[in-house]
């Protein structure tokens, strides 16, 4: 991967802004794939709410929510079958940035795959049910551009904005690794790549 610009947004979090542009077609049509094994949903919220994001996994387990909680799963619980697997062009972008942001040997298990059409959001959350929050989290995004906002170790601190476009990529670990984030609803548009959607890629070690 070519030198993308780099910029820290807080300790532990690096924003490479485009770095996965040159492969985007690549990881879109890994998208398709993927969701023709394990398609879309809508998941919902141990309180009951439906998630505005539609979402799937690749890799050897996934990230679920339902009645019984948040957790990851070594099946797609619609189907009892095993998650189709991590594909080669998203663990080369996420491990290249990772060591690029000074987390070398990230292996990721698990991708969760993250549909924004316009409208969709996703609230305020910590990411921790994962088992070794030494790992990192990569995040690429593609499409539609969104307000991405981050704050503190607390959900009253306050939040910072950065919008994420098509390409992308933040690695965020270290003392980042269990800030709040969350997305604002995704504004209308249409974009070349993708047309009225925003996917977001988050690789993980879960296990
Ligand atoms: C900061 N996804 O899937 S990616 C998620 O754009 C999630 O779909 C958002 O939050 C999305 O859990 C944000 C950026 C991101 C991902 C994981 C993080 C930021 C993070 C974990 C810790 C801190
Ligand atoms: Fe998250």
């Amino acid at each position: 991967m070519a030198e993308p610009p780099r910029e820290e947004l807080v300790p532990g979090a690096v924003l490479l802004r485009r770095a996965a542009l040159p492969v985007a077609a690549e990881l879109l049509q890994c998208i398709d794939e993927v969701v023709l094994q394990a398609p879309f949903r809508h998941m919902h919220t141990p309180g009951g709410h439906r998630m505005s994001v539609a979402m799937t996994n690749c890799g050897a387990c996934g990230w679920i929510t339902d009645a019984s909680g948040y957790r990851y799963s070594e099946v797609d619980p619609e189907t009892g079958e095993p998650w189709p697997a991590l594909p080669a062009a998203f663990l080369t972008v996420a491990t290249s940035a990772a060591s690029n942001a000074g987390f070398a040997g990230f292996q990721p298990d698990a991708c969760l795959v993250n549909c924004y059409v316009p409208g969709a959001r996703m609230t305020l959350h910590q990411d921790r049910n994962e088992a070794d929050f030494e790992q990192p989290i990569v995040s690429i995004s593609l499409g539609l551009p969104a307000d991405f906002q981050f704050g503190g170790l607390l959900r009253s601190d306050p939040v910072r904005r950065v919008r994420l476009g098509h390409g992308d990529v933040v690695v965020w670990g270290g003392p980042a690794r269990l800030r709040f984030h969350g997305v604002l609803p995704l504004k209308d548009g249409k974009h070349a790549a993708t047309g009225c959607v925003r996917y977001n890629l988050t690789l993980r070690t879960a296990r």
